[in-house]
């Protein structure tokens, strides 16, 4: 359908910058609520490039789940982003393992954990999707299935910052999450499509320096990604096991369900996850939230976390606000 729309490409001055505009016919673009349709949000600064290639996916007449996995496999590919990918840091053994989930707004998932040399887990964690029975491999099952579905197998080196890094922290082996890797964090993306179809997607590297064999919340459906067309989407960044204890992306569409905005929900899930972990002072986390009618939200527990908008005439990077204040 998307592909028999016209569309002309403006210039206009948005946010400060030079702005390519696509007006459409049909139904791209109807305004809803707050928001308009289509809409792609992404967590950090990476979501920019993301967004801009999943609109693009979108706008060639693809569905909203191929792009939310080609939005992300940008990430994927970005040799300068240190948590997200095969470039990413790694354990404590020096191996990099990565986790990744995508989600259908109909309830249908795939997510992979702990993989090792597969460069898009995204595309891997849609095919657990698509093609078994189930919604989740990890570790070794995973690469196997990845090498039946003819992935190919990267060289299991670290890319120089990783390995920089690695052999820097080597020296004291201190395991300390650094609680704001600004901009260079695991991305979370949620869209919907003109019709209201909504997909998301979420992959990482993980904590840096974790234990082997540790796996976070984005690639655990409820925790780091959560999408059900009835209400909207969610998903998260940050500290994993904070996240997991409180079911994140699942707890902020249910109370989405409820009536709160995505605003409300965002702020209520990061209260609680202040409420539910100890240590809360060196603990980031942030949530992003989008409802089917196009209102977004986004909260962290520190300031710090940002995200990335693209819509009809729009895009650029939001400051989420957060429940600790800045000094
Ligand atoms: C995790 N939430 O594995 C992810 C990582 C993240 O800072 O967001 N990185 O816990």
């Amino acid at each position: 359908m998307l592909g028999r729309r016209k569309f002309l490409i403006k210039t206009v001055i948005g946010a400060g910058a030079a702005f390519p505009l696509a007006i459409a016919e049909g139904s791209f673009g109807k305004p809803v609520g707050k928001g308009s349709m289509p809409l792609i949000l992404s967590t950090w600064d990476h979501g920019m490039a993301a967004n801009e290639r999943a609109w693009e996916v979108l706008n060639s007449g693809k569905s909203i789940v191929d792009a939310v996995e080609e939005g992300v496999k940008v990430t994927e590919n970005d040799l300068d982003n240190l948590s997200v990918g095969l470039q990413g840091l790694p354990d404590r053994e020096g191996i990099t393992t990565l986790d990744a989930s995508i989600m259908r707004g109909d309830g249908a998932c795939g997510a992979v954990a702990f993989v090792r040399q597969v460069k898009h887990p995204i595309s891997l964690a849609r095919l657990v999707m698509e093609k078994t029975p189930h919604v989740m491999l990890v570790g070794e099952g995973a690469r196997q299935f990845a090498l039946a579905e003819g992935f190919p197998m990267e060289q299991e080196v670290l890319s120089e910052k990783a390995e920089r890094a690695y052999q820097n922290w080597k020296k004291t082996s201190e395991y300390k999450p650094v609680i704001n890797i600004e901009n260079h964090d695991t991305i979370g993306m949620i869209g919907m499509d003109a019709n209201g179809k909504m997909a998301g997607s979420c992959t990482t590297s993980g904590l840096a320096y974790k234990m082997h064999g540790r796996v976070g919340d984005s690639p655990i459906i409820g925790a780091g990604l959560f999408v059900d067309d009835e209400v909207g989407a969610a998903t998260a960044t940050g500290l994993g096991e904070s996240i997991i204890r409180i079911s994140g992306s699942f707890l902020i569409v249910e109370l989405m369900r409820q009536g709160r905005s995505p605003q409300e929900a965002c702020e209520e899930a990061v209260r609680r996850l202040v409420a539910k972990n100890s240590n809360i002072e060196n603990i980031q986390a942030g949530f992003l939230a989008l409802n089917k009618d196009g209102e977004f939200g986004a909260y962290a527990v520190h300031p710090g976390f940002n995200f990335a908008r693209h819509a009809l005439g729009e895009r650029g990077m939001v400051n989420s606000g957060s429940h600790f204040k800045r000094k």
